[in-house]
């Protein structure tokens, strides 16, 4: 028996890996390794001889277990040292580049504008997009035989059979925020609201959805001079110039009196916009007094208030700061193009991050 046991620990401690270490296990206390052979000849024995040899194989046979096991964990470990030796994972390494998306132009040019105007003192009034022809309409003072409405090519919602309430319409302009805004704030207010606006028009420079931001400044002593004032400001922030000459050209529109269409002083020398300089005007904006009536509209009295609003589109003044050619390119969803004109969701326009 001490030599069985000497010759298995002598090969469990050699056993280089877990295959060489099974055959050990299989040939000392398999079914028919040498020792459960041994414990089979225990029958033959006689009580005496059994009561010496039984405890003595058992006691080996647990001797070999143990000294397996024991070197089963060794070997494990080792091969873990050996596969952390090997095997291993820089975890500072920068990841793998992926494209990142972009900020559309209409998104930045939105935000741009907002940060100009917020730094003014308005915030931003938001509002539905398909509209009561009150809201859109009425309250605007462009009443049903106005030639405004027609003009305005207005998508109009389906009534049912039956039905003949006036049709909802997609809103033609922002306007409609703004009155909503007047009637649930009252005067004073001071807001601006952007957003998308839908006219049934479809060229090179018109699409059926576009954006506007429009402003809306009421308060008992607000005059033409401050509209002046803001727009200047507007433009010189937005366009990142020192100076600015606006040109007002007296026009009409039925929520204003009076009206006025505003152009800023600009060159196209060499193909490229620059504004404040040369001899060229460009038409960026409507705007002027509210009209007494919109006031009234909006449950604010016109002998005690007034103001003044404006109406700017920003996928135009987008093309002019960023040299964007085609109008319709903003919407065709085009990766190329989002990647060009695209902006980084980093670059956070503020009024002078200078972008
Ligand atoms: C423009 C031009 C002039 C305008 C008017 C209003 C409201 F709702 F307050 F009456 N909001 N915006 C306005 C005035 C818009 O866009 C060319």
């Amino acid at each position: 028996m001490d030599g069985l046991r000497e010759k298995y620990l002598e090969q469990v401690a050699g056993a280089a890996d877990e295959n060489a270490l099974e055959q050990v296990r299989v040939a000392a206390l398999g079914k028919k390794g040498e020792i459960s052979l041994q414990m089979r000849e225990l029958g033959k024995m006689t009580p005496e001889e059994r009561q010496v040899a039984g405890p003595a194989l058992n006691a080996l046979k647990d001797e070999i277990n143990s000294a397996l096991a024991a070197k089963k964990v060794a070997l494990e470990d080792a091969a873990l040292d050996e596969r952390l030796k090997t095997e291993w994972l820089d975890v500072t390494l920068p990841t793998r580049a992926r494209r990142e998306g972009t900020i559309h132009p209409i998104s930045q040019v939105t935000e741009e504008v907002t940060a100009i105007f917020a730094d003014m003192g308005f915030s931003v009034a938001e509002g539905p997009q398909i509209e009561s022809d009150w809201y859109n309409f009425d309250a605007l003072n462009i009443p049903g035989h106005h030639p405004a409405r027609a003009e305005m090519d207005t998508f109009y919602t389906h009534r049912k059979e039956g039905d003949n309430r006036p049709p909802h319409v997609l809103r033609t302009h922002t306007s409609p925020v703004q009155i909503r805004s007047l009637e649930a704030n009252g005067a004073p207010i001071r807001i601006i609201a952007p957003g998308r606006v839908y006219r049934a028009d479809y060229d090179q420079t018109h699409t059926p959805m576009f954006h506007q931001v429009e402003g809306l400044a009421i308060d008992k002593d607000i005059s033409m001079a401050n509209l002046k004032w803001c727009l200047e400001e507007f433009v010189k922030a937005f366009f990142g110039v020192d100076h600015v000459d606006l040109r007002f050209r007296a026009s009409h529109f039925p929520f204003t009196e009076p009206s006025a269409e505003v152009d800023i002083r600009c060159s196209w020398a060499g193909g490229t916009l620059k504004v404040g300089e040369g001899d060229d005007w460009l038409e960026i904006l409507g705007s002027g007094m509210v009209h007494p009536k919109v006031l009234q509209a909006a449950g604010v009295d016109p002998a005690a208030w007034q103001g003044f609003a404006f109406g700017v589109g920003i996928d135009r003044i987008a093309m002019l700061k960023y040299g964007i050619p085609d109008l319709r390119a903003f919407f065709d969803s085009d990766l190329r193009w989002l990647r060009h004109y695209g902006f980084s969701a980093l670059q956070v326009p503020a009024v002078h991050s200078g972008v």
